[in-house]
């Protein structure tokens, strides 16, 4: 009996250490789980709306913000490749028409799951120029290990969007 309150007590501590880890870190990082909740018809996304294939890769919109659209698909990223500029921000937008996804970009902080029915959105400034793998960081099916794009970052100099504000990695 006496044990048994005292590994209550102890597992009543964790929690509370944990509890306070998490409350500590919002308050003191803004750390906190994702807010960004949009919508997206899954069966739909490429025959209307922001995902069809003309508007995927990337765009700078008419307020001067680089927005990247990709679409995570079994087994691939559609565009495969697509163009950022060095230390601007950059507003990345990814749906999935079929199951879940996710994908980090090598050697920065970007790091977001894919799941049907949203859109998962990651602002963040790329600081080094180069060639960045982005791989598929979610089991999705036998191509999973096949399933990868790359993200190009330029020289500020070098990002030079077309009359419609688009960039692709074909141009670059
Ligand atoms: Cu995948």
């Amino acid at each position: 009996m006496r044990s048994e309150l005292r590994w209550a007590v102890v597992a009543g501590i964790t929690v509370a250490v944990i509890f306070a880890a998490i409350i500590g870190a919002a308050l003191a990082f803004q750390m906190n789980p994702p807010s960004n909740i949009e919508t997206i018809d899954p069966k739909t996304l490429h025959l209307s709306g922001e995902f069809t294939e003309a508007n995927l890769g990337t765009a700078v919109d008419p307020g001067g913000q680089v927005v990247s659209r990709v679409i995570a698909t079994q087994f691939a990223f559609q565009p495969r490749c697509i163009v950022v500029p060095r230390d601007a921000p950059v507003t990345l937008r990814f749906a999935t028409p079929d199951v879940i996804h996710g994908i980090l970009v090598t050697g920065t902080n970007v790091n977001t799951m894919i799941v049907p029915g949203f859109v998962s959105q990651v602002h963040t400034t790329f600081t080094r120029t180069g060639d960045l793998l982005m791989p598929c960081h979610e089991f999705c099916g036998m191509g999973h290990s096949q399933m990868w794009a790359t993200v190009r970052v330029v020289e500020p100099q070098d990002f030079k969007p077309d009359a419609q504000g688009r960039v692709s990695c074909a141009q670059s």
